[in-house]
């Protein structure tokens, strides 16, 4: 019986340590936009093996996994102390989200967890499930965490027990270790998921991008992504929202969207990165889109590639909730070099990388979306002309 514990135990740390070591590799072929590798970064299976299993043998004799994990996805993430960081949601097997640091040394490969997962402090009306963080160091010092905090729908009848109300959760900390929970934050809408703080003041204030629901809008009926401010992070109300990048017929935003991670501000602009839902025959397909607003108004739209920028590839399309990639985290370094952190099929975490000069060519030189198929062939047709013109010139 000893033996049998000690060999499992041992093959078990075997087999983690050769996840975590795992190098990455560059997939080749791609767009030019953005490179893709081939593993995803972090798994399930990255979580530690202390976190599931008892290690005294004592109580647990047969080294039985005693808390299962089912998922590590859309993780917020941001560059500490020359580290490459990810704040995932870990979701276990009992469905609860929780969130846990880890950290690489080059962004693309050996994220390892820190030991122990984060603990968020509850308000007075505890959280069912919290998940989906974005996290952002904000020009006032502190690094602030939101995220999604849901809980049952206290006027849903006893018959329906998935009814939920979503709102926006804050936190902040300096050390990532220790964090501070504020209110959470109050708008108009009585729903709210993918809330984002922007990095910088607007007009001296704190300004968030929202997701406010159809018919709590002053403008742009119809809902989409939508932006508000406020005076007081510590009790965070936006009396105002509008809709800034509302969702449109036939696009891949077509059914909802929401802001990704903070945006990333560049010389030419403010890069965003969203999610655009469609829904098909197959069920609902999650997609990654760009725009770029401007310096001087940042609710203004200035330049808007047509379609999706990461689309689920090859397994990214299998998991639990299939033909899905999300993104809150991405990583701008100081030379440029952008580190794209999406999940697919709510599964697992991937990275694409690409650079803020390429990412500016394909915002501000893509098409856009016309939204006819004349348009699209239109614009095609003028591509190929010019390509061909070029080949008979040589
Ligand atoms: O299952 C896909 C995503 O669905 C929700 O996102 P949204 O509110 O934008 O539709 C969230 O539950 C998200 O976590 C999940 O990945």
């Amino acid at each position: 019986m000893t033996n049998d514990f000690e060999k499992r135990l041992a093959k078990m740390k075997k087999n983690h340590e050769e996840i975590l070591d795992r190098p990455n590799t560059a997939c080749e072929c791609g767009n030019g936009i953005i490179t893709r590798y081939k593993n995803p970064v972090l798994t399930a299976q990255h979580t530690p093996l202390h976190w599931r299993y008892d290690f005294n043998q004592q109580t647990n004799p047969f080294f039985m996994e005693r808390f299962g994990i089912n998922a590590v996805f859309n993780a917020g993430a941001i560059k500490f102390g020359n580290k490459y960081i990810m704040v995932a949601r870990v979701e276990g097997a009992d469905r609860k989200s929780f969130f846990a640091v880890a950290e690489s040394e080059n962004g693309i490969d050996h994220f390892r967890f820190w030991d122990k997962p984060i603990i968020i402090p509850e308000t007075d009306i505890p959280d069912t499930n919290i998940y989906d963080m974005r996290l952002v160091l904000h020009e006032d010092g502190w690094i602030y965490g939101l995220f999604c905090t849901e809980r049952k729908d206290p006027a849903a009848p006893a018959g329906d027990q998935s009814a939920a109300v979503a709102q926006c959760g804050i936190v902040r900390t300096k050390d990532l270790v220790k964090w501070e929970r504020l209110k959470d934050l109050k708008t108009p809408s009585p729903q709210q998921r993918n809330v984002v703080l922007h990095p910088e003041f607007v007009n001296g204030k704190y300004a968030f991008y929202t997701r406010p629901q159809d018919g709590f809008i002053e403008t742009g009926a119809g809902g989409g992504i939508g932006f508000g401010v406020c005076s007081n992070i510590e009790a965070a109300v936006i009396e105002k929202e509008i809709v800034i990048a509302p969702k449109q017929y036939h696009t891949v935003y077509e059914y909802k969207n929401g802001q990704g991670p903070a945006p990333i501000k560049t010389a030419k602009g403010w890069l965003h990165l969203a999610h655009g839902v469609r829904n098909t025959a197959a069920g609902l397909r999650y997609v990654l889109y760009m725009f770029m607003t401007s310096l001087d108004d940042i609710t203004k739209i200035t330049h808007q590639p047509g379609g999706y920028f990461i689309a689920p590839e090859g397994n990214e399309r299998i998991g639990d909730v299939s033909n899905v990639v999300f993104s809150n985290g991405w990583i701008a370094d100081e030379d440029g070099a952008v580190f794209i952190y999406y999940a697919s099929a709510d599964t697992r975490m991937h990275v694409a990388t690409t650079t803020i000069e390429k990412l500016l060519d394909y915002v501000m030189n893509t098409p856009e979306d016309g939204y006819t198929s004349f348009a699209s062939s239109t614009t095609v047709n003028s591509i190929a002309e010019k390509n061909l013109s070029i080949n008979e010139k040589k």
